[in-house]
């Protein structure tokens, strides 16, 4: 018997999809550079389904029934690159390599070329959900030619997650760079989701002066409500660890500096070619580098920066009343968040030819990722419904949501400011709103400034037209240009 897919690199996400596949049916053939991983899977999991294992490129290619379809999960970059050619110089036209790491788009849309030229199916995968997600059941974004979504449709969806309609968390997002875009995305709007969480706490926490117990607590409520997700469910789990050593919170045991591995970089790169306003995502991946310049944040300690001690001014019957605010103020600024992340997907596809479903978008990543939520359902049938016309924020359900929330809002940005609360993320999220309901920007100064040191032109707005006022005469005199 041959195997039905391959999959290539076997550490933690590899071992745990060729295990997903294999106790859903599937035949996998298993590889690993280092063969002792091969082992030692088969000899651990072995029995958990059909797998052919080889130990060579070789062996691995024959035991793979055509056309081959091998899924790579080794080290993002060189290692990626090199098994893609080395597997292309063994295959025939017609079988298909997906590479399932965190590839930025443009190389992914780079190699799907190369590899079409030479007959190759090249299917660059999003995958979400980590290790236990892998095992058991991520969320899945594959791009790539649409045939080969005939293949691979049935296998990808017997091993994604299942939402909780039955459905399985994987679509053919769109051709050759889709997928790892929309993955991209997916991840910036995590960083997004995770900064309005830790501000809430923050709020919360130097605001109120509430401990981290109780913060959990209140975390653990907004889990109940319109919050509830993957995200406010593991911060209250955070929250509620207590270090076994010292008794004290386990959240003041960590360093307060916040890594990134880079998608969350990308999203806003790329944001800003096309350029899409994300700036709720903009203002989380800074946030993240801030907390990591050391160097600077000790200098500001030693009394540098004077501003008021971080609080929130309010008396005890008041404080009940600012929780339920930070929490509408959260699903505002999550709302417009998304929002934001919608709107680069929909202008990626639009700059990049890619026909993608946002509905489908948003009901993939209800379940196996790392931002599912309730939320989606709502996103989705927004979407569905045909209701949206350019942006989210003009759904129904969220226009109201966001109208409702926005007294809330209002209150803890101000009251934060007043106490000194850094809420980057709040902030620029209602800015956003109150931006796009402006009927007049200050926008037409900025033109006026361009046109006067730089002769750029502008529009007016009682006439059509690209004028130009001859500032350096005398200030009066206007002329048409002809374009
Ligand atoms: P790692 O990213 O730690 O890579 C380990 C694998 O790469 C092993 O199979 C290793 O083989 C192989 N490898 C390396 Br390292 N250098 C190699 C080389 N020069 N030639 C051949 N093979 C090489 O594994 P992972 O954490 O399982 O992640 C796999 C992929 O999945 C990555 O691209 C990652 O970005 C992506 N991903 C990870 C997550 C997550 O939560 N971890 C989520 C989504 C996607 P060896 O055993 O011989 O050293």
């Amino acid at each position: 018997e041959k195997a039905n897919i391959g999959v290539v690199g076997l550490a933690a996400m590899g071992a745990a999809l060729s295990r997903n596949l294999a106790r859903n049916g599937n035949t996998v053939a298993v590889f690993n550079r280092s063969s002792w991983r091969t082992d030692e899977l088969i000899k651990e999991h072995g029995e958990e389904g059909k797998f052919i294992p080889a130990h060579t490129l070789e062996e691995f290619v024959n035991s793979l029934e055509k056309p081959r379809t091998v899924i790579i999960m080794v080290k993002a970059g060189a290692p990626t690159e090199a098994f893609i050619q080395k597997l292309a110089d063994l295959f025939e036209p017609g079988d298909i390599i997906i590479d399932g790491g965190n590839t930025y788009f443009k190389d992914t849309m780079r190699r799907e070329k190369e590899m079409a030229e030479r007959g190759i199916h090249f299917v660059g995968c999003g995958i979400s959900g980590g290790e236990q997600g892998a095992l058991l059941g991520p969320s899945m974004m594959p791009g790539g030619p649409e045939e080969s979504w005939k293949k691979l449709g049935p296998i990808f969806e017997s091993i994604a997650a299942k939402a909780e309609d039955g459905s399985p968390c994987v679509t053919h997002i769109g051709e050759n760079g889709a997928g790892h875009f929309v993955k991209m995305v997916h991840n910036g709007i995590e960083y997004a989701d995770m900064q309005l969480i830790a501000e809430s706490y923050d709020l919360l926490r130097r605001g109120l002066g509430l401990s981290p117990a109780e913060i959990a607590d209140i975390f653990d409520e907004w889990n109940k409500t319109e919050l509830n997700s993957y995200l406010i469910e593991i911060t209250a789990e955070v929250l509620h660890h207590v270090d076994e050593k010292t008794g004290k919170p386990f959240i003041d045991i960590i360093k307060d500096q916040a890594q990134m591995k880079g998608t969350g970089t990308w999203t806003v790169q790329t944001a800003l070619d096309l350029p899409v306003p994300v700036s709720a995502i903009a203002e989380a991946v800074f946030a993240r580098g801030l907390s990591e310049r050391v160097e600077q944040r000790e200098e500001a300690q030693k009394n540098i920066l004077a501003g008021p001690t971080p609080h929130v001014e309010l008396s005890d019957e008041e404080k009940k009343a600012f929780i339920e605010d930070v929490r509408h103020a959260l699903y505002a600024s999550k709302i417009i968040a998304y929002a934001q992340g919608f709107d680069e997907i929909s202008e990626g596809a639009r700059q990049y030819n890619w026909t993608i479903d946002l509905g489908a978008v948003a009901r993939i990543w209800r379940a196996g990722c790392i931002i599912r939520a309730q939320f989606l359902n709502r996103i989705s049938d927004a979407y569905d419904s045909g209701e949206i016309t350019s942006s989210l924020v003009f759904n129904p359900y969220f226009k109201k949501s966001l109208e409702e929330a926005q007294n809330s809002w209002r209150n803890v940005v101000a009251k934060a400011a007043l106490g000194g609360i850094p809420v980057p993320a709040f902030s620029s999220c209602l800015s956003y709103y109150d931006a796009l309901r402006s009927d007049r920007l200050p926008a037409a100064l900025i033109q006026g400034q361009r046109d006067l040191f730089g002769a750029h032109t502008y529009g007016r707005v009682d006439k059509p037209g690209v004028f130009h006022t001859l500032w350096a005469e005398d200030g009066q005199h206007e002329v048409e240009e002809t374009r």
